[in-house]
């Protein structure tokens, strides 16, 4: 039996029982369980029974007889499920499982996932580029000085040897460019978490530096990204691919990379997410900031004009570079920049334009999707908007797509050992998409609310929070041994042991036992602002 640090002395209905550590047979979502949703342990080790005790009191709070076994193709372990959904009484607990041992500790408790809510959000925040950040975590501060202050030259935009200022975003990931694809699946989820829970987090305070001001905290978060995300239109409504440097720099803090970063050429994948951004956030930020929102229309009115009138598939000319690369062909990325100037601006022309690309789509709705692939996001602002003039044909196409796309997620997440909602998929960054793959169950439960589809995404967050082969947490700072060496230069290059707090690490891949926490493993253990 493979034990892990965390001993505690086990008091059961009186009887003192050996003083154990938690077992890594019994994996669970160790940041715990709301009271009225399911609870459910995986056990890749011959079991029976099994007890919910009371960490504090030693009381046995529940017991039952575990499922199973069922065979995970992708770990090839024997999967027994311990659930416990009934116990829906507050209070900390861990599981005992006859002749195997015991879990973690874990709450069971209302708002269970709301410090890490704030912690993956003020994790955007450390990720700021083009100013000093810091913040405290488990008494760690982290910190850098004002990095990349130089952005950027226009070499290789035609500008000659000169600068545009280009500073603020987030550094894309473990590396410190920018990149326009990539913040095009990640301020597209980000503002549409916005649409659909923001009265959930409209008032929740992240500690940064604009807190306190007139514009909620989630999207002055964002807003950081979008300040940088103008500067990267061109004269003519091209957008510019990404901001980085020839090559990548060494394991040091930001503010000591100082080599020259470039403009890199523009490419219409990346053009097309700009107008879905801007004209996202033309809507989104109008209410606050009613300049914002014109700049950012007006911003996406060019560049969709220059894609109306350029319609073949531009890829960014990298030559030179040997940074990330984020090639993607564009047609995905048009459909979503229809979809947003129609939800924007109610145009005719808009509605036209997505309903043909999307009439043109085989299949409406994707289980999985990542940044090269941002379709889901234009079928949700259609399906999600008020709108009149929709096509009743196409709505409801999309729509039966969505909730059956829902529906095999569920199932696939229910045939898994582990809730994984992607089953045995695995490839860069997978963990990410799990996350992801919440926002269509979210998204589903809106157009037909079923319990099945909240369940799953929780089972979704189960899997990166413990329930999962390596009984870890895949979220530095978070749950149960998480990663402590990430791919992440700042992680690396500075003084404190753990790692920067709040990031979500790519996963296992090509499979399920392929994670690796080594830093310089970027394949399986980077962290990336679209995960
Ligand atoms: O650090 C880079 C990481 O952010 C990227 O995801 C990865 C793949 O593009 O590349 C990493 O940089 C490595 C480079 O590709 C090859 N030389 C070693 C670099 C650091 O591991
Ligand atoms: O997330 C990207 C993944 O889908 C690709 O397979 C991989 C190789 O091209 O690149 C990943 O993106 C990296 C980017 O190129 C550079 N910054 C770090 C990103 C995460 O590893
Ligand atoms: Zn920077």
């Amino acid at each position: 039996m493979k034990t892990i640090p965390g001993n505690v002395a086990a008091i059961v209905l009186g009887v003192v029982l050996i003083a154990y550590a938690a077992d890594t047979n019994i994996m669970l979502n160790t940041l715990g369980f709301l009271p009225d949703k399911p609870k459910r342990a995986s056990i890749n080790t011959s079991c029976t029974k099994f007890t919910v005790v009371s960490a504090t009191g030693g009381i046995e709070a529940f017991s039952g007889s575990v499922s199973g076994p069922k065979k995970n193709n992708d770990t090839g372990e024997d999967i027994y499920i311990a659930d416990f959904s009934a116990l829906d009484e507050e209070g900390t607990f861990f599981l005992q499982v006859e002749g195997v041992g015991r879990s973690p500790d874990f709450p069971i408790k209302k708002g269970v996932y709301n410090d890490a809510y704030i912690t993956a959000m003020r994790a955007m925040y450390l990720w700021r580029c083009g100013c000093a950040v810091s913040g405290i975590y488990n008494g760690h501060t982290y910190q850098h000085a004002a990095c990349h202050t130089q952005d950027a030259y226009l070499d290789y935009v035609g500008g000659g040897h000169t600068k545009k200022t280009s500073t603020k975003g987030w550094h894309d990931a473990g590396d410190y460019n920018k990149y326009t694809v990539n913040a095009g699946i990640t301020v597209g989820m980000m503002l549409d978490a916005w649409l659909l829970f923001s009265p959930l987090i409209g008032d929740v305070r992240l500690d940064i530096p604009e807190s306190g001001n007139t514009l909620p905290d989630f999207l002055a978060e964002v807003k950081w990204e979008l300040d940088w995300l103008l500067t990267m239109q061109l004269d003519d409504g091209t957008v510019s691919h990404k901001v980085s440097a020839v090559d990548f720099c060494d394991f040091i803090m930001p503010e000591k990379e100082t080599a020259d970063r470039y403009f890199v050429p523009w490419g219409s994948a990346a053009t097309a997410d700009f107008v879905a951004m801007t004209a996202m956030a033309a809507r989104m930020y109008k209410q606050y900031d009613s300049s914002f929102a014109q700049t950012c229309l007006n911003a996406a009115k060019k560049s969709y004009d220059f894609l109306a009138a350029n319609t073949a598939n531009h890829a960014a000319n990298q030559s030179g570079f040997s940074t990330g690369a984020y090639t993607t062909s564009d047609p995905d990325d048009r459909l979503w920049a229809a979809a947003e100037m129609w939800e924007t601006t109610g145009e005719q022309k808009y509605l036209t334009d997505f309903e043909t690309r999307a009439n043109a789509q085989a299949s409406k709705v994707d289980a999985d999707w990542d940044w090269g692939n941002v379709k889901n996001l234009g079928m949700f602002t259609y399906l999600l908007s008020k709108r009149t003039g929709k096509s009743q044909t196409l709505a409801d196409a999309v729509k039966n797509r969505l909730l059956s796309t829902a529906d095999s997620m569920v199932t696939v997440c229910g045939n898994h050992g582990y809730g994984r909602t992607l089953g045995s998929t695995y490839y860069w960054g997978c963990n990410g998409t799990i996350a992801r793959q919440t926002m269509l169950l979210q998204i589903a439960n809106l157009l037909s609310p079923k319990k099945e589809y909240v369940n799953a995404a929780l089972d979704a967050i189960g899997f990166l929070f413990g329930r999962n082969n390596y009984c870890r947490s895949f979220v530095t700072g978070m749950g149960l041994n998480p990663p402590m060496h990430p791919h992440d230069r700042r992680s690396i290059g500075d003084s404190i042991i753990d790692p920067w707090p709040g990031y979500l690490v790519g996963g296992g891949w090509p499979g399920a036992k392929n994670w690796v926490d080594i830093d310089t493993n970027y394949q399986t253990n980077e962290i990336a602002v679209n995960w």
